[in-house]
């Protein structure tokens, strides 16, 4: 009996040692086999990103000290402060989403720059303050939208009497997963500005209606809205707000390119959405990643087991396939949340899905 059991271990002691001298061979070889390591072919993975909530209040006091320690500038360049989640290795606010608050004193200028990723801007205070993308300048009020396309030039400046504030989302953790980050400075501090602001908004900027002659040449980026005014967004939810809404989300609306339809962004999407006064929504998952801004009134988002109570200017991000669901926590006011998700990026994939939970 002794003799047969050391000979099956010689047996297994052996074909494990066939299998390591197989996978050497293969490492030498600069190939793989999976079948020689323990283990599912596609080892399922559980997102590293954080259900996470940021308080205006944290927040804004730490933006306010900024200037003290550093200008905007050749080098450092913007004077911006990032939404952390502590899951993600570039420790940005989702795996595809970066967030940040980006803050101008009156007379100051971001330098000209471009870069792969796309960014957006989401405007939170402050007047006469603009971002110039391809020397069209658009002048940015409080809860307008401006759009920087991938490789276009751009800066910023503030020409107003008091500090201006603005988020900025972008979409660069996406561009360095595809390894292609990069960037140059222009080589002024500013563009020239066409003679006219707003030419982006002139051109496009009314709902189902497009110009039937544009005048030949121009850059591509010339052929797209940038920019989308909040007092029309704000409209536009009021009217919707009539209508029959989303069990899962109210009050639903996405900014779309006016000519192609499509979202702000490849990759990222943007949407404006009312929970409407005593609203409790159903909770679903989705396989996209979301972050959440407040701008009006006062709620909830359930994150799995997890009630995060915001109020105006809070950011919650919602990571992949976690269930969430939010309550207007007022019976008499809407809340209003801005959010920017991956949708578009997954849909392109194929691997967007969602379902109640
Ligand atoms: O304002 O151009 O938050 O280039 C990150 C990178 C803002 C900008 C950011 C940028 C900018
Ligand atoms: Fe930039």
């Amino acid at each position: 009996m002794a003799k047969l059991v050391s000979e099956t271990e010689t047996a297994v002691v052996s074909e494990a040692e066939r299998f390591a001298a197989f996978a050497a061979k293969l490492r030498a070889a600069g190939l793989d086999a999976p079948w020689t390591s323990p283990g599912p072919l596609i080892p399922p993975k559980t997102t590293a990103v954080q259900a996470r909530h940021w308080r205006w209040s944290d927040i804004e006091p730490l933006v306010l000290e900024g200037p003290e320690l550093m200008k905007p500038g050749r080098g450092a360049e913007r004077r911006i402060i990032r939404l952390d989640n502590p899951g993600v290795p570039e420790r940005t606010a989702t795996h595809t989403i970066s967030i940040a608050i980006q803050y101008l004193l009156p007379g100051e200028v971001a330098p000209a720059h471009r870069h792969t990723p796309s960014a957006i801007r989401f405007m939170l205070r402050g007047r006469n303050a603009y971002t110039t993308i391809e020397g069209d300048r658009c002048e940015m009020r409080s809860g307008d939208l401006v759009l920087t396309p991938s490789m276009t030039w751009h800066d910023h400046g503030n020409d107003g009497p008091d500090p201006a504030m603005w988020i900025d989302l972008l979409d660069s953790p996406i561009v360095r997963y595809l390894e292609n980050l990069s960037g140059e400075p222009y080589p002024d501090e500013r563009q020239q500005p066409a003679t006219l602001p707003g030419v982006s908004e002139r051109r496009f900027a009314h709902a189902g209606l497009r110009p039937a002659w544009r005048p030949p040449g121009g850059s591509p980026h010339h052929h797209h809205l940038l920019h989308w005014r909040w007092d029309a967004t704000r409209a536009a939810l009021d009217r919707l707000a009539t209508l029959e809404p989303s069990p899962f989300d109210d009050v639903i609306m996405e900014y779309v390119d006016p000519i192609t339809g499509r979202s702000v962004t490849p990759a990222l999407g943007c949407y404006a959405q009312m929970l409407r006064p005593g609203v409790r929504t159903r909770a679903h998952r989705e396989t996209s990643s979301a972050v959440y801004y407040v701008l009006e009134g006062t709620g909830s988002t359930t994150v799995g087991t997890t009630r995060f109570d915001w109020g105006p200017g809070d950011f919650v991000v919602v990571p992949p396939r976690a269930p969430h669901s939010h309550a207007n926590g007022s019976s008499s006011a809407p809340a209003v949340l801005f959010s920017v998700q991956d949708v578009p990026l997954l849909t392109y994939l194929h691997l967007y899905r969602t379902e109640e939970v």
